[in-house]
């Protein structure tokens, strides 16, 4: 690969698939036979928290049983070699970029092993279970604890910084995403618009790969670190 100045990397659960972590939309994606358009909202968790907890408890707790596969290590490897360029936005809510060595990991969607509290409002590093509504660490209120993730119909984090360096990079890398959700789904038109170069790495075409100057398919595990070597 030439040495770009600055990559922007958007993951998807198809990074983490080859490390057991099912993704969304594949054979394997529904969960409990329900769609994570359903489970995953403030309307669901509203409705039926104890639900949507448990949702979340089962996949916290399931962390402990993965582990980062080549790509996530292959990113990691790439953003230590470039001090300063390589950004990497995940989708995912776990935990393996950082457990492959990245240093620096930008959670759109937020993440298992953080809790908010709707009383104060703070997160906090969380990994047990939040069904059993624990006192908040900041503020002590029980009960007001939720899931730091970013629903459907909810802002996903830091937005800004993600959007001034896809206009500014020079090179955009999609790995294992389906392209189904907004709006990291639109960052490819960001990224083109200002002339970067947009590569997609998938197992197979998303349904935004006709707007990838470059495609590769096949799985993150051997495609990602063959592009960063
Ligand atoms: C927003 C956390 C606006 C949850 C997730 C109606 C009402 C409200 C909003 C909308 C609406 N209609 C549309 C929207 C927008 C909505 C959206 O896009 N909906 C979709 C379904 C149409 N988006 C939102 O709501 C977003 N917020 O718009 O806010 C706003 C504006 C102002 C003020 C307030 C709000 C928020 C979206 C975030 C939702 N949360 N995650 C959780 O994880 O439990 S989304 C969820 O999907 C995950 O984060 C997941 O990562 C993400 C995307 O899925 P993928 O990662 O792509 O996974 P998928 O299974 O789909 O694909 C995997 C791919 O990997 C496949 O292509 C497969 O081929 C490939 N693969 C498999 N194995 C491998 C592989 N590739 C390589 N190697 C392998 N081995």
């Amino acid at each position: 690969m030439h040495t770009p100045r600055s990559i922007v990397i958007l993951t998807g659960a198809g990074i983490s698939a080859e490390s057991g972590v099912p993704t969304f939309r594949g054979p394997d994606g529904l969960w409990e036979g329900r769609r994570v358009e359903d489970v995953a909202t403030p309307e669901a968790f509203a409705r039926a928290p104890a639900d949507v907890q448990r949702f979340y408890d089962l996949r916290r707790a399931a962390l402990a049983g993965v582990h980062p596969n080549p790509a996530h290590v292959a990113l990691a490897k790439l953003q230590a070699a470039l001090p300063g360029a390589v950004m990497i936005v995940t989708q995912n809510v776990d935990d393996l970029h950082e457990r492959g060595g990245a240093a620096e990991v930008i959670h759109m969607h937020g993440q298992l092993l953080s809790a908010l509290c709707l009383a104060c409002g703070d997160t906090a590093r969380w990994d047990g279970d939040l069904g059993d509504n624990p006192p908040c660490p900041g503020c002590g209120t029980a009960g007001q604890l939720r899931p730091d993730i970013v629903w459907f119909g909810e802002m996903p984090y830091h937005m800004d910084t993600i959007e001034a360096a896809l206009v500014a990079c020079d090179t955009f890398v999609s790995i294992g995403t389906s392209g189904n959700v907004y709006p990291a789904a639109g960052f490819v038109e960001l990224a083109r618009r200002t002339g970067a170069h947009c590569l997609e790495i998938n197992l197979e075409p998303s349904l935004g790969a006709s707007r990838f100057h470059e495609v590769r398919h096949g799985p993150a595990g051997v495609l990602v670190p063959a592009w960063v070597d």
